[in-house]
C-alpha cells in the first residue's frame, strides 16, 4: 500500500563546482528523482547522502514537479524566500532538521490549504554555515495579469492577505527549524538575489 502525497516532488544536487574553468550554475544542477509517495520519499531519503556528510558548496533542493530550484523558472522569479543559517555547524542537528524541513514540505503543513506559495526547500551546505530556505511563488504580493488578485490582493500591490500568508510560512518555518523567539528567519525576494548575485540581498520581511 502507498500512501499518496498531495503533490508529486523533485529532489535536486548541486554538485561542489570542480574548480575548473566553465563550471557554471546550470552544470552543477541536477535532477535526482521525483516520487509521490510517502513509501517513495522513504526510499530516496536512505539513499541519499546526510546533509552532514555532503561536502562543502553541495546544496539539495527538494520542490514541486515542474519548478526548478532556480530564480529563472517562471513559478520563482516572482517569488522568494525565507532563510535561516546555522552559523555552528557543530552543534546543529542538521541532518534531524533536514527531514523536519522536507517533511514539512511533502505533508504541506507549511502553508494552509489553498495558499499555494511554497515551490519547495532548500539546503545549503557553505564553509561557515548551513542554510536551509522555504521558496515562496510570491513575495506577498499579487502579479498582475495572472488573475489572481482576489487571492493576493490585486494589481500587484502588496496586501494585507498576501502578507500574512507570506508571514505565516516564515513564522511556521520557524518553528520547523526549533530556533528560539531571539533568532531571526528572513525573507528575501529572488529579483534582489540575482541582481546582487548572491543570496545575501536585504531582507525584506523577519520573523
Ligand atoms: P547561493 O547558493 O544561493 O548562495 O548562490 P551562496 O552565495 O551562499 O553560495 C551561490 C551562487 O550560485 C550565486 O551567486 C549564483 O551564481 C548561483 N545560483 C544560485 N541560485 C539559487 C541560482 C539560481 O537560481 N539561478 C542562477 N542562475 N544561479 C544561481
Amino acid at each position: 500500500v502507498k500512501h499518496p502525497l498531495q503533490n508529486r516532488w523533485t529532489l535536486w544536487f548541486t554538485k561542489p563546482p570542480s574548480g575548473k574553468v566553465g563550471d557554471n550554475w546550470n552544470d552543477l544542477l541536477k535532477e535526482v528523482i521525483t516520487f509521490d509517495s510517502v513509501e517513495e520519499f522513504w526510499g530516496v531519503y536512505n539513499n541519499v547522502a546526510p546533509v552532514s556528510e555532503l561536502p562543502q558548496k553541495a546544496d539539495y533542493h527538494l520542490f514541486k514537479e515542474g519548478v526548478r530550484p532556480e530564480w529563472e523558472d517562471p513559478q520563482n522569479k516572482h517569488g522568494g524566500k525565507w532563510s535561516y543559517q546555522y552559523k555552528n555547524k557543530q552543534a546543529v542537528d542538521i541532518d534531524r532538521l533536514w527531514l523536519q524541513v522536507m517533511m514539512s514540505a511533502i505533508g504541506e503543513t507549511l502553508e494552509e490549504e489553498g495558499d499555494g506559495e511554497v515551490m519547495g526547500v532548500v539546503v545549503n551546505v557553505r564553509k561557515a554555515f548551513y542554510r536551509v530556505g522555504v521558496w515562496t511563488r510570491t513575495i506577498g504580493k499579487s502579479i498582475p495579469g495572472r488573475g489572481d488578485g482576489d487571492v493576493a490582493g490585486g494589481k500587484g500591490r502588496s496586501s494585507e492577505k498576501g502578507r500574512n500568508i507570506l508571514l505565516n510560512i516564515g513564522r511556521k518555518f520557524k518553528e520547523i527549524l526549533e530556533l528560539p523567539a531571539n533568532e531571526q528567519v528572513e525573507y528575501s525576494g529572488h529579483t534582489d538575489s540575482a541582481n546582487s548575485g548572491s543570496t545575501r540581498a536585504k531582507a525584506k520581511h523577519v520573523v
